[in-house]
């Protein structure tokens, strides 16, 4: 399998996160992704390209125009400050409050998160930028004919919405390249999320339409990150009413509970009948990711592969999360390899 992958992660190194009332030091760490292409060395999975750079255009099909103004030049604002440390936002436009934004940097920043776990850097906007152009060059790859691609995105994208960053995420991969998919052609696209948690910007960028089914298994938000959606009852809104399914599922859950509604997921998507299918594929399902709460184990990503490869469709692969670092490696390719091997 193809895959795709650029160094300019690196640049996107972020000191903390706010979580669980503390600034901790950031999980979503450049090695995750290096860790990532040793195995698909070591495996040798196939051929590793660089992108190829598509421009701004497709990332605007997703995202607000301001919000990627805001994102872009943010960091150099924050400069002018004298101020060389993360920017990280602390006030929200929560309930009651106005959806107005603020001529503050810090209110701009307020406004276009919604989770303090997404710091900006000197370096987040090129390393975000260059991900979403690993994601358009591995859809492209599809395009053109190949079975399947792996876009070895970092930073993640499944969190970011329209004019959202949060949970690690600026640019939501996925939804650029299942975009790019629509535009070049493609009639109907499925978006399978198996990363721990719900990719409530996904959902939400997709949730009125019908030319992009999003399915997703995680934990359920009552009692876990991102909380405020990823429930049972939504299965989308006018137009997209029916394309829409979330499986939250309790902690603890291992491959018995989490194959069954993959299991239903799948069924989801063949009756779609999707002409290509993407997969968020984070790995923080693993038995000893540090912040999540799901048991996999690794042989299970071969399964998961497989039942993927089932489904019969084009599929890209895009990463998301994963924090168990030395084993990232292993279970993520394991997808790739459970699929190849079970591919048609
Ligand atoms: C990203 B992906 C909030 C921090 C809480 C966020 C988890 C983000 C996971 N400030 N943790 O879905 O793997
Ligand atoms: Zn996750």
């Amino acid at each position: 399998m193809l895959t795709i992958y650029s160094d300019d992660h690196h640049l996107h190194h972020g000191r903390c996160e706010l979580m669980d009332g503390q600034l901790m030091p950031c999980f979503e760490m450049p090695s995750r992704a290096d860790h990532v292409l040793q195995r698909v060395k070591d495996r040798q999975l196939g051929v590793v390209h660089a992108p190829e750079d598509f421009g701004m255009a497709p990332l605007q099909r997703i995202h607000d125009k301001d919000y990627l103004a805001f994102f872009q030049g943010a960091w150099e604002r924050w400069t002018t400050f004298g101020q060389d440390g993360d920017l990280l936002p602390y006030t929200w436009p929560a309930r009651t409050l106005r959806q107005v934004i603020p001529r503050s940097l810090h209110g701009q920043l307020g406004y276009y998160s919604f989770d303090g776990g997404a710091p900006i850097t000197a370096g987040t906007w090129q390393a975000a930028y260059s991900a979403a152009q690993v994601a358009l060059t591995a859809q492209q790859a599809i395009t053109q004919g190949e079975r399947a691609a792996f876009a070895l995105c970092r930073p993640p994208g499944h969190h970011a919405a329209s004019d959202l960053m949060g949970g690690y995420c600026y640019l939501n991969n996925a939804a650029i390249a299942a975009q790019a998919f629509l535009d070049q052609g493609h009639k109907r696209v499925a978006i399978l999320d198996v990363d721990y948690h719900h990719g409530n910007g996904t959902q939400s960028i997709f949730y009125q339409r019908s030319d992009v089914l999003f399915a997703s298994i995680h934990g359920d938000p009552a009692a876990e990150f991102p909380f405020f959606l990823g429930y049972a009852d939504e299965l989308g809104e006018g137009a997209g009413e029916g394309f829409n399914f979330n499986y939250p599922l309790p902690a603890g859950s291992g491959w018995e509970s989490w194959s069954a509604a993959l299991e239903q997921a799948c069924g989801q998507i063949e009756g779609y009948d999707a002409d290509v299918i993407v997969v968020s594929l984070g790995v923080d399902t693993f038995k000893d990711d540090p912040i999540s709460q799901f048991k996999l184990d690794s042989p299970d990503y071969l399964a998961m592969g497989a039942r993927i490869a089932r489904l019969g469709k084009p599929t890209l692969f895009v990463m998301e999360g994963g924090y168990a670092v030395a084993e990232i490696g292993i279970n993520a390719v394991n997808v790739l390899e459970g699929f190849e091997g079970d591919a048609p």
